[in-house]
This record gives structure tokens, sequence and C-alpha cells, in this order.
């Protein structure tokens, strides 16, 4: 049994679990005390602009979220992980550049990471208890009232980008975030510098100008937003720049200089799925909810279900090149439809509407532009020898 108060034992307890925890797969491991009041302010200003919009869970439990030791009473340390999830076959964003395809943000397309990551904080957790039986503990990955990337900020785990999401030079911005709370005072691990500098890249590139000020994200703008959380109509303002994004968004991380050669994810289980391997949009319109179900299982998407997952694909539809079967299909799905997804299917069949009577103009313009050209051939003549 470790003493508490020895300090010595305290800080080779601390490498010992940093160890056992790279050895579980966690990329980073990080320890901090649990004084967060500094993040109540800019919490509370956030929720009361509105920028949670449908996210009520952000507005309960009052202050608890900088308070953890009111989530589990004694706890005084929290042990910060991140594990990568970069899929190596999601190098390149290739089907953000085919507006036929999906694009499924890369966090989503293998399996659901809260679980996983949760079983392997308890493992960290009975091999501390090995050592220290009073140990008491509770795992959480983006489960409950706790403001994780301030956390792994103070465990020096990254700094917070003008994204405002963690990132830090060996892994850029691509892992998750968990965190293991507890009641013995190991030592504590230093902050790292904020290294954005003058890049703004995240803030230029989000397509619907999400990023209000460095690190705030109104998430009523946020495409990962509208298209998880957001259970209702999708504002007419941001249904073309979805473009084909149908679940989450990687638009502000795709771009992050840190990401450049960011390390590829250690589990399987985050590799991608054969389902979301260059899907066509209209495939994935055409599960019924039963297929959308057994697709998804494991899966994050499942949660958002089959009416969400039908509107954002009818949006993306919508923006998909001009085609008369997509019509064709989006009309019959409208006898079935109920709720907002019968505007979303509308909306989309006049975009698509209006993309076709485009195409068809355009070529009439060339057709008439041959025609105009073949009489005024006729006009001066034929040449001789023709
Ligand atoms: C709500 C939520 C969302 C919302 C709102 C996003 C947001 N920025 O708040 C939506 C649905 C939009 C969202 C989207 C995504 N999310 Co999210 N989300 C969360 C969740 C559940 C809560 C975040 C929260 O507390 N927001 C409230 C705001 C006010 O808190 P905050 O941004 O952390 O701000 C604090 C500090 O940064 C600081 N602060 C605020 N402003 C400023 C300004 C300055 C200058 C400074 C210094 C500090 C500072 O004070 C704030 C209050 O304490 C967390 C899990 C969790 N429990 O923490 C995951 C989480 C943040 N999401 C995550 C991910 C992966 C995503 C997406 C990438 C998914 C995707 N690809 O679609 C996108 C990224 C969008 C983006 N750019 O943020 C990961 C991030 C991992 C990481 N590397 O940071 C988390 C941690 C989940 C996890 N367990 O891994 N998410
Ligand atoms: S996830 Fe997409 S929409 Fe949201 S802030 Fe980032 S780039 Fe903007
Ligand atoms: S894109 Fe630039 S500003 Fe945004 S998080 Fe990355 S380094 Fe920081």
């Amino acid at each position: 049994m470790i003493p508490t108060h020895n300090p010595e034992l305290l800080h080779e307890l601390a490498l010992r679990i940093k160890s056992w925890g790279k050895a579980l797969g966690f990329s980073q491991v990080g320890i901090c005390d649990v004084n967060l009041s500094e993040h109540q302010a800019a919490l509370q200003s956030w929720l009361d602009k509105g920028y949670h919009g449908q996210m009520h869970f952000m507005e309960r439990h009052g202050s608890m979220r900088t308070q953890p030791d009111t989530l589990l009473p004694g706890t005084i340390r929290i042990i910060s992980v991140s594990m990568n999830y970069l899929p190596p076959e999601a190098r390149f964003a290739q089907t953000l550049s085919n507006p036929s395809l999906a694009n499924i943000s890369r966090y989503a397309t293998g399996r659901d990471y809260h679980k996983l990551m949760r079983q392997r904080l308890k493992k960290l957790a009975l091999k501390i208890e090995q050592e220290l039986p009073e140990l008491n503990y509770r795992p959480f990955v983006d489960s409950a009232p706790v403001l994780e990337r301030p956390i792994a900020v103070k465990a020096g785990l990254g700094w917070v980008g003008k994204h405002s999401l963690v990132l830090n030079k060996e892994s850029g911005s691509w892992f998750f975030l968990g965190e293991l709370f507890v009641n013995i005072p190991l030592p504590l691990d230093q902050e790292q510098p904020e290294q954005c500098g003058t890049c703004r890249a995240c803030v230029t590139s989000c397509p619907t100008d999400a990023i209000v000020s460095d690190a705030v994200i109104d998430a009523r703008r946020c495409i990962s937003y509208l298209t998880i959380e957001h259970d209702d109509a999708i504002p007419l303002e941001f249904r073309k720049p979805m473009g084909n994004r149908i679940y989450g968004c990687d638009d502000c991380q795709l771009v992050c200089p840190f990401n450049r050669d960011a390390p590829l994810t250690a589990e399987s289980d985050f590799h991608l799925r054969k389902q979301w391997q260059n899907q066509e949009l209209m495939t994935l319109f055409l599960w019924d909810e039963a297929t959308f179900l057994k697709q998804t299982e494991g899966s994050p998407i499942r949660r958002i279900g089959h009416q969400r997952w039908r509107r954002n694909i009818s949006v993306a539809l919508g923006n998909a090149p001009a085609s008369t079967r997509i019509v064709q299909v989006l009309q019959e799905a409208l006898p079935d439809a109920t709720g907002y997804l019968v505007e979303h299917l509308k909306w989309a069949i006049e975009q698509q509407e209006q993309a076709i009577a485009k195409e068809l103009q355009h070529n009439k313009d060339i057709m008439s532009r041959g025609t105009q050209r073949l009489i005024r051939i006729i006009e001066k003549g034929l040449p001789r020898d023709a």
C-alpha cells in the first residue's frame, strides 16, 4: 500500500499510471487538480448567448461542470487521457470533393468511442487500485457534466485552438478525451503554451462562420451540431454550405497545420467501416429504418435515428449534381415522410429541379450558339471545296 502523504511514492505512482495508460492505448495521460472556477464565467456567457442551441443538457447541473468534486465527492485529481482516432483510410478527405458521395466526420466512421474508452479507463483504475485499495474513482468519456477540454489543457495534453478543440504538436487534434476522477493527491502536470500564433485557418475555412471568436463556437451555426444534435428543420442559410456533410464536420481540423502529419489511430475499432467507404448519397438515402439500425450497430451515428439521417441526406441530395433520378427518389419518399422531413424533401426536389433547369438552359445555349454559327456559315455561303 502506498502512503498518500509520501511525495516520492506518489511521483513514482504517477509515472506508472502514465505508462499503464500508454500501454492501454491512450496517446497521452496527464494529471490536474479540480479547480476549474476560472471557466465558470466563459461557460455561463456561452450559455447566456444561447450558443448551445437545443443541447439543453449543457444548461443542466448548474456549476457542476466547474466543480468536479460535486460529481464524485472526494475527488482531488483528474487523470486526463486522449486517444487518437484518425483512421488510415481517411488520410485524404476525398468524399468532400465528390458531391455525389457522403462525407462523414472521421470520428464517426469506426466504432463508438464512449464505451471503448470508458472500459480502458476502468482497466487503468483497476491497476491503480491494486496498489492503492483506498482508491475511489469514476471514469468519464463525454458522458457527464465534465469540462473535458479545460481539464485536458490543465493536465498538459495540449492547448485550446481557435476552433476550440484541444490540440498538440504530436497528435494534432484528431483525438478523443476521457477522464478518471480520483481521490489520490498525485503530482500535477504543467500546461502547454498556446501555439496557434497568428494562424486563423480554421476560422476562415469554417463553411458556416460558426467560430464566432477565438475558441468560441456558436453551435447553432456548426454543421456538427446541425447534423447530429439539432432535432428540427435545418435553417435554410446553412443548407447550401453543408454540401455533402451528412454527419459531423471536420473542416476546421482538416486545414490545421498541426494535423498535417498527425499520427494514425492504433485502434482497429476506429478504422473506417466498409459501409462508409466512398458511399453514394443515394444508397444511404434508400436505407429503410431497419437497414439504418443494422448498418449503424456499434456506431455513434445510430444515435441520430432514421429521421435525422434522412433529413441530412436530403440536404446533401439537394446539393448534389443535377439528376432526374434524385428527383424521382425524393418524390417517391414524400408520401411516407413525416414532420420536418417533408419540407427537407421538398427543398431538395426544388434545388434539383433548379439545377436540372439550369443544365438544360446551358445545353440549349450551347446548341443555339452552334445553330447560329451554322446559319452564319450558310448565309456567307459554303466554301467552294465543301
Ligand atoms: C457540446 C459539445 C459539442 C458542441 C459544441 C462545441 C463547443 N465548441 O462547445 C458541438 C455539437 C458543436 C460539437 C462539435 C464537435 N465536437 Co464536441 N463536444 C461537446 C461537449 C459535449 C461539451 C463541450 C463544452 O463544454 N462546450 C461548452 C463550451 C463553452 O466549452 P469549451 O468550448 O470547452 O470552452 C471552455 C474553454 O475552452 C474556455 N474558453 C472558452 N472560450 C475561450 C476563449 C479563450 C480565448 C480561452 C483561452 C478559453 C476559452 O472556457 C470555456 C468554459 O469552460 C464535449 C465533451 C465534454 N463533456 O466536454 C465534446 C467534445 C468537445 N467534442 C469533441 C469533438 C471531437 C467534436 C467534433 C470535432 C466532432 C465532429 N467532427 O463533428 C466537433 C468540433 C466542432 C468544434 N469546432 O468545436 C471532442 C473534442 C476532442 C478534442 N480534441 O478537443 C470532445 C471533448 C468529446 C470527447 N470526449 O472527445 N461538440
Ligand atoms: S466543425 Fe465545421 S461547421 Fe463546426 S466549427 Fe468546425 S468547420 Fe465550422
Ligand atoms: S488551424 Fe491554426 S488557428 Fe486553428 S487550431 Fe490550427 S493552428 Fe490554431
